[in-house]
């Protein structure tokens, strides 16, 4: 695969118009004759080249985005490249961002988003993380991932009170187990085809899994597109209670394991577009009336708003009307403006949802 990406990727400019990425694709738009002959010959200390970042979009003409790192040398080698899906996904200047993280409460408001809980179904926040001085998930080993895996189980097993949890591997998990928390949205899909072709999916499912507390409140998924996807999630709209839950997680693994951050970047993830706090906050919101609107979509990103189906990315939403809502920007917002975002554009949408009653 990888020599075919490379032998596409060093056409000349004038085979341009052949080439399978599409023009909108931010992998493409940044992939450019300058940056080919700069960076096409480079390889970080753990083998990771950039026909390997481009591979997923390549493969996968409808990618947003369509590139990741190896490792976190990636975006130190190829910053030439990264900066720019960097700077055009998260409206920041790549060179001179800094992230400061930011988890304090008192700035969301104690009102409720929805009071009367007509809108909201469920409210999740989630951050990447990954292990210092490992490799991302498209470029691991099979032995580093499990040593990974261990690393993570391991400390969580350590989590007491509302964080107790046991760890559940997907190698051997009975498969309508797997299947219906997938369908209840606790856990990730299998098969991902951007991460299939990033590499990601290599060894599948040796070395991935979940650990969860019985409530289902607080999840963490281990080696999927991150190391560690650390997740708080509820039934209803209480944004303060999940970011409270979440903002103590992430404290308390982080005190246990060190984790791969970035002077500037902040936590550092296998997608360009989770840099910074790592973090979605997203609601599943039933919008029958405006989410039909021929401007919904643009508002949402007037907004700062990312909208997916409800089975998570790249799926459709509900015949219901219900999507999920989230911050788009990851970097260039603490996490507590990343929450607010969300918070905020979303109250603005059942705001017009109600004119419409
Ligand atoms: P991620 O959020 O980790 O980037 P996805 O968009 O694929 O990844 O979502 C992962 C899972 O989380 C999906 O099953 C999705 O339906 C679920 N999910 C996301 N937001 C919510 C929410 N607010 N309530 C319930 N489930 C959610
Ligand atoms: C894509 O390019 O569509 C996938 N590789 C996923 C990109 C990350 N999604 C996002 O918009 N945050």
């Amino acid at each position: 695969n990888c020599q075919s990406v490379a032998a596409a990727a060093t056409k000349p400019a004038a085979y341009a118009h052949e080439s399978p990425f599409p023009p909108k694709m931010l992998a493409a738009k940044a992939f450019t004759r300058d940056v080919q002959d700069a960076l096409g010959g480079l390889k970080t200390a753990n083998g990771f080249t950039l026909c390997h970042a481009i591979a997923s979009g390549f493969w996968n003409s409808d990618s947003g985005v369509g590139c990741y790192a190896g490792d976190e040398e990636s975006y130190e080698l190829f910053a030439q490249y990264f900066d720019k899906v960097i700077a055009e996904y998260h409206k920041v200047d790549a060179a001179t961002v800094k992230h400061v993280t930011d988890f304090s409460i008192d700035k969301i408001s104690t009102d409720s988003i929805d009071p009367e809980g007509k809108y909201i179904k469920s409210t999740r926040i989630r951050v990447g993380r990954n292990l210092a001085g490992f490799p991302f998930a498209p470029n691991q080993t099979k032995a580093q991932r499990l040593e990974i895996m261990t690393k993570i189980v391991g400390a969580l097993e350590t989590l007491e009170g509302d964080f107790k949890g046991t760890f559940y591997p997907l190698e051997g998990m009975n498969p309508e187990v797997q299947k219906q928390l997938i369908a209840d949205h606790f856990l990730f899909k299998e098969g991902d085809r951007f991460l299939q072709t990033a590499g990601a999916n290599a060894d599948w499912p040796s070395g991935r899994g979940i650990f969860h507390t019985d409530d289902k409140k607080f999840l963490v998924w281990v080696n999927e597109e991150d190391e560690l996807r650390i997740i708080s999630m509820q039934e209803g709209p209480d944004v303060r209670a999940v970011f409270a839950r979440l903002a103590s997680a992430v404290e308390q693994i982080g005190a246990k394991l060190p984790f791969a951050m970035h002077s500037r970047y902040g936590a550092l993830s296998s997608c360009p577009t989770n840099l910074g706090t790592a973090m979605r906050a997203s609601v599943h919101v039933k919008l029958p009336k405006i989410g039909k609107k021929d401007w919904f979509k643009d508002k949402c990103a007037a907004l700062g708003l990312s909208v997916r189906g409800i089975h998570g990315e790249h799926s459709e939403g509900a015949d219901d009307g219900t999507v999920d809502l989230s911050n788009k920007r990851r970097l260039g917002v603490s996490e507590t403006e990343a929450a607010l975002i969300m918070y905020n554009g979303v109250k603005e949408l059942i705001a017009l949802e109600e004119k419409e009653q």
